[in-house]
C-alpha cells in the first residue's frame, strides 16, 4: 500500500513545472483542463451551446485545452461558481445576468421589468458598446465576461390559480433569482417573492414552500417543471441574458493566442447557442400544453396592467443602476427597435 501511495504521490508532482504549464512524465505538455459548470441540464439549449464552445477549444487547440462541461449545479448554484472564478478554482460559468449584480449592479439594468421589446433589439445593445461597457465592470472583481448568451423572456408558472392580471397573482409565493429588482417587481405585482438558487427550486415547487416561480419556457419544459407546475402565463416579464465568462486568474496566464481563441468561441458559440435556443422556444408553449399545463396568453390590456404595475421600479432603482445607464440602455433600444 505504501509503495502504490508513493508512486502515485510521485507521478502528481513530477507533472508540475512553473505556472499554469504542466508536462507529463514523457515531456509532453499536458492538457489545461476548463471546467465550466452550469445549473441547467443537459437538454438545455445552454448546455448544447457549451458543447460547441468544447468542441471549438478543443479542435481550434489541437488538444491543448481540455473543457469539461458540468450540468446541473453539480459544480454550485451561479453565485458559487462566480465566487471560484474569482477564486481561481473553477475556470467558466454561465450565470444569468440576474445573479451577477452581486458583484457589479450595472447588470440590474437588463433587470428592470418589460426592457427589451424582442431578441433581435436585445442582440443589438447587448452585442454593442454599451453590453461591451457592462461586461468590463468584472474586471476588476476577478472575472473576464466573453460574451452574452441567451436564457430568454421569462414566463410565471404557479401552482394554484390562472393568472391573467396582477390581481390574480395577490400573496403568491414566488421563487425569484438572488437580485433585488426582481422581487421588487414581484412585489410591485402583488406577489409574495423569495430569491432562491435555481438547484433547489424543483424540490420546493415540489414540496409546496412556494406556490411559484418564473423562468423560460425552454427551462419550464427542459426542467419538468410540469410535473409540479399547473399554470403558466406567457407575461415576458424580464429578458434574461446569460454572460459567458472565465476566471481572470486562469485568462490572465494564458498566451495571447489561446485567449483569442477562447474568446471567438464563446461568441461563435454565444451565436449558435442563441439561434438554437429561439428554434427550440417555438415548440414549448405546445410541448407544455401536452404535458398538462394550462397555457395562458395575455391581451393588450393585460399586458399592460403588468407593465403599469412595475413601471414604479425604474425610479426606484435609479441611484443603485445609474440613471445615466438606463438612459443610455434605453436609448440603444429605441434606436434598434425599428
Ligand atoms: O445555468 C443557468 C442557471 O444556473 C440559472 O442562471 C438559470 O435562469 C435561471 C434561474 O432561474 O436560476
Amino acid at each position: 500500500l505504501m509503495a502504490t501511495s508513493l508512486v502515485l504521490l510521485l507521478a502528481g508532482c513530477s507533472g508540475k513545472t512553473a505556472g499554469n504549464q504542466q508536462t507529463s512524465s514523457t515531456g509532453q505538455p499536458q492538457k489545461k483542463i476548463i471546467k465550466v459548470g452550469i445549473g441547467l441540464n443537459e437538454k438545455s439549449p445552454q448546455y448544447k451551446g457549451l458543447e460547441k464552445f468544447k468542441e471549438m477549444v478543443e479542435k481550434g487547440s489541437n488538444g491543448r485545452f481540455e473543457v469539461q462541461l458540468y450540468a446541473n449545479s453539480q459544480l454550485g448554484d451561479d453565485v458559487k461558481m462566480m465566487e471560484a472564478l474569482r477564486m481561481g478554482t473553477q475556470e467558466m460559468t454561465c450565470p444569468s445576468t440576474a445573479p451577477i449584480a452581486g458583484l457589479s449592479k450595472k447588470f440590474m439594468v437588463f433587470d428592470l421589468p418589460f426592457l427589451f421589446p424582442n431578441e433581435k433589439v436585445a442582440d443589438q445593445v447587448l452585442d454593442g458598446p454599451v453590453g461591451q461597457k457592462i461586461l468590463d465592470s468584472l474586471t476588476d472583481k476577478g472575472i473576464i465576461g466573453l460574451a452574452y448568451w441567451e436564457n430568454g423572456f421569462r414566463q410565471l408558472t404557479n401552482n394554484k390559480r390562472e393568472v391573467k392580471t396582477p390581481a390574480d397573482l395577490k400573496g403568491l409565493k414566488i421563487r425569484t433569482m438572488e437580485n433585488p429588482v426582481h422581487l421588487a417587481t414581484f412585489r410591485a405585482l402583488g406577489a409574495n417573492p423569495t430569491p432562491m438558487p435555481f438547484g433547489e427550486l424543483f424540490t420546493a415547487m415540489q414540496q409546496g414552500t412556494i406556490d411559484g416561480q418564473e423562468n423560460p419556457l425552454t427551462t419550464i419544459y427542459l426542467q419538468k417543471f410540469y410535473e409540479v407546475q399547473k399554470y403558466v402565463s406567457l407575461t415576458n416579464h424580464f429578458y434574461s441574458p446569460f454572460v459567458f465568462m472565465i476566471s481572470k486568474k486562469f485568462w490572465d496566464g494564458l498566451s495571447k493566442e489561446d485567449q483569442e481563441l477562447i474568446k471567438k468561441a464563446a461568441k461563435e458559440a454565444g451565436a449558435f447557442q442563441r439561434q438554437y435556443n429561439r428554434e427550440q422556444m417555438k415548440q414549448m408553449a405546445d410541448n407544455l400544453r401536452k404535458a398538462g399545463m394550462v397555457v395562458t396568453e395575455l391581451t393588450p390590456e393585460q399586458m399592460e396592467e403588468f407593465r403599469k404595475a412595475t413601471e414604479g421600479v425604474y425610479k426606484q432603482f435609479e441611484n443603485e443602476i445609474g440613471k445615466d445607464l438606463i438612459e443610455e440602455v434605453k436609448a440603444e433600444i429605441a434606436k434598434y427597435n425599428k
